[in-house]
């Protein structure tokens, strides 16, 4: 690793929560507890898939606040400032009760098993792909297939591009603690943007002709592009609305049910330019961008394919958002 390049610790609670409970944590509807916050794009993938799977009934979902202090995420969004499920101020609690002293990050997305109060993962990449492939029992009827078995190598490849370029791209941009390292990270996500972009041009969505994994996945650092990375972060050679393509791919999908749903850009902006002091010390909070062009006409449909293959779009959301 290069002097002052951002690393991100990737050693999660990986137990699994299954169909078979091989790891003594087995699907059952109402036991367990997704706990997110709106702002983090990783909890968004798990907000997307639950939604468009239609998982809301059986697996619940408590909402953490957009800022955190040190000892992180906190319920200040509910009343009392306690989780109304789990019963808990601060979401290290349940952290705490599965690790006594838990010393990595405590982390959104997690899923807490409410009985015990006990995080079972927050292993972000293997939620979503394990809400679609463990959970089927409880899907949705119309629920899409969002890593279907004859797309998977596609989209893993896909994926992997996306998450090193892409999703954590920005990241690595934004906390670079030197100018090579800023420079590095900041060629290499706009070359793969100008690559997905060409990707793009000529079909609907990332993989097949349906909404898949490798969609919400892209989806979700996108949204946030204008609103946080291009200014905080120094994502600038484009904003996402100067990139014809991707901004219609986005908006396309912002526009689906289940995607636009789950966005709340006050929130995304607020985390970002108030927990990173380091990086934006006096805490101010941009007013910009407009976000009104979120809901402009796409013309994406001209491209076919079948959002949700031979599925259907969930419902609406739920007047609370959860
Ligand atoms: N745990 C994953 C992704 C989840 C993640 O980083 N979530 C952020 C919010 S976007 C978080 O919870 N940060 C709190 C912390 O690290 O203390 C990772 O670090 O790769």
């Amino acid at each position: 690793m290069g002097s002052g390049e951002y690393s991100r610790d990737q050693r999660y609670l990986a137990t699994r929560i299954t169909a078979d409970g091989r790891d003594g944590y087995p699907v059952e509807p109402g036991r367990y507890r997704l706990v997110v916050s709106r702002a983090c794009p990783w909890a968004n993938r798990a907000i997307i898939v639950r939604r468009l799977l239609g998982l809301e009934d059986s697996l619940s979902m408590g909402v953490c606040g957009p800022t955190h202090d040190e000892r992180s995420w906190t319920f200040d969004l509910d009343p009392g400032g306690r989780d109304p499920v789990l019963g808990i101020e601060r979401l290290q609690e349940a952290y705490f009760a599965r690790i006594p002293g838990y010393d990595k990050g405590i982390t959104v997305p997690a899923i807490v098993d409410v009985p015990s109060g006990k995080v079972v993962t927050n292993d972000f990449a293997r939620i979503t792909l394990d809400l679609s492939l463990e959970w089927t029992a409880l899907h949705r009827p119309g629920a899409p297939r969002l890593y279907p078995p004859e797309l998977r190598a596609e989209i893993d490849e896909v994926n992997e591009v996306v998450y090193r370029d892409v999703n954590n791209g920005v990241y690595r941009a934004g906390f670079a603690g030197s100018q090579e390292a800023y420079e590095e990270a900041y060629h290499r996500l706009f070359d793969r943007l100008d690559r997905l972009s060409s990707r793009l041009e000529s079909r609907r969505y990332l993989v097949g002709n349906t909404i898949t994994e490798a969609d919400v996945r892209l989806f979700t650092t996108l949204v946030r592009f204008d609103a946080v990375y291009h200014g905080h972060f120094k994502c600038n050679r484009s904003k996402l609305s100067e990139m014809p393509v991707l901004w219609a791919y986005a908006r396309d999908l912002f526009q689906t049910p289940g995607f636009g749903d789950t966005i709340d850009f006050e929130q995304i902006k607020q985390h970002y330019y108030r927990v990173h002091r380091d990086i934006n010390p006096t805490g101010v909070v941009p007013l910009g961008p407009d976000a009104g062009g979120w809901l402009t006409p796409h013309g994406r449909d001209s491209l076919g394919g079948r959002p949700f293959g031979d599925g259907t779009p969930p419902g609406v959301a739920s007047v609370s958002g959860r």
